[in-house]
């Protein structure tokens, strides 16, 4: 039987597209010619992949009408437009869980390094400036109250590291936590009134778009901080260069971005803030399991017709 053909949208590692060409006759969308070969071979490319933020275009959806599977890199979903693929009846799949522990990690790596300066202090004893002066203070992290928004998994994986720097758990979500000490908010001003920390762990997408605004950042108030590890889309970017500029936000710690891999030189210009260039899930082991989960969905579905881990 010959090798179904699949579409791969963004850049993966090489050894990922070994592996698939073990199972499939593979295009490469990023590399020249790729448009012609959408041409010449769009209506016989039943399966794509693609990395989670990316996504694919609903223009390059229409494109491909054989298109039966799309097997997303990454657990988020936001950026291929699933009505579509709904009504075309196109399966989905995405990498949950096996990033969970990362994601996390990454959240109370910021947290840490914007609380206590973490990274300026590294600047500063490279430039050899500790030779002349001592490193200004920071602030404490353990017993300080962390905010959560989005109480999925990888919410839950933040807050039981969180728990363990004997920080109280409050989070806006509308599922309700494993844990029912855990402190539920009916608004997200009501939570960032309440915490020193809001960690932005929801979901990206047109619901959630911008819903960290002025108001909810001055509720965080000029003591708080604010990480995000979902998408930069979730924060309105010029409300909070605002408020850090004003001093209405103690700083930052951000590993996405509305426009990335761009991020506004104000905010590359503000020194209370870490920004990482989307690296949450980033370790070999992690990015391993997705990689083998996002080829497994694919070739589940072409042998068995049903992916392992469905979206839509
Ligand atoms: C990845 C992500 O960085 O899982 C997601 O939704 O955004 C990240 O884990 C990305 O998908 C890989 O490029």
């Amino acid at each position: 039987m010959s090798k179904p053909e699949i579409l791969v949208i963004s850049e993966i590692p090489p050894p990922m597209i070994d592996t698939l060409q073990q199972h499939f006759v593979v295009y490469q969308y990023w590399q020249p010619g790729a448009e012609a070969v959408v041409r010449e071979r769009g209506h016989v490319i039943r399966g794509a992949l693609t990395r989670a933020a990316k996504g694919i275009s609903t223009a390059l959806i229409g494109q491909l009408p054989a298109l039966e599977v799309i097997s997303g890199f990454g657990v988020g979903v936001d950026a291929t437009d699933l009505d579509t693929c709904r009504s075309r009846g196109i399966h989905v799949s995405n990498t949950p869980d096996v990033l969970n522990e990362c994601v996390a990690d990454t959240g109370l790596a910021l947290m840490l390094a914007v609380t206590r300066k973490i990274c300026a202090a590294d600047r500063f004893a490279r430039a050899g400036e500790w030779e002349h002066a001592a490193f200004p203070g920071a602030w404490k992290m353990s017993g300080k109250r962390c905010g959560i928004v989005g109480m999925g998994n990888i919410g839950h994986d933040v807050a039981a590291r969180a728990a363990a720097f004997r920080m109280p758990i409050h989070y806006f979500s509308p599922r309700e936590a494993r844990n029912r000490q855990w402190q539920r908010h009916d608004s997200l001003v009501s939570l960032a009134n309440a915490v020193d920390f809001l960690v932005l762990t929801l979901p990206g997408g047109a619901k959630t778009h911008h819903i960290i605004n002025r108001e909810v950042l001055e509720a965080l108030g000029p003591e708080g901080i604010l990480v995000n590890i979902a998408r930069g889309s979730v924060v309105d970017t010029e409300a909070l260069i605002a408020v850090l500029q004003e001093g209405k936000l103690r700083g930052a710690g951000l590993d996405v971005f509305e426009q990335e891999p761009h991020i506004p030189p104000a905010l590359r210009d503000l020194q209370n803030v870490v920004l990482l260039p989307h690296i949450a899930s980033n370790t070999a082991e992690t990015r391993q399991a997705m990689a083998d989960l996002t080829i497994n969905n694919l070739v589940s579905y072409f042998t068995d017709g049903r992916v392992l881990t469905p979206v839509v």
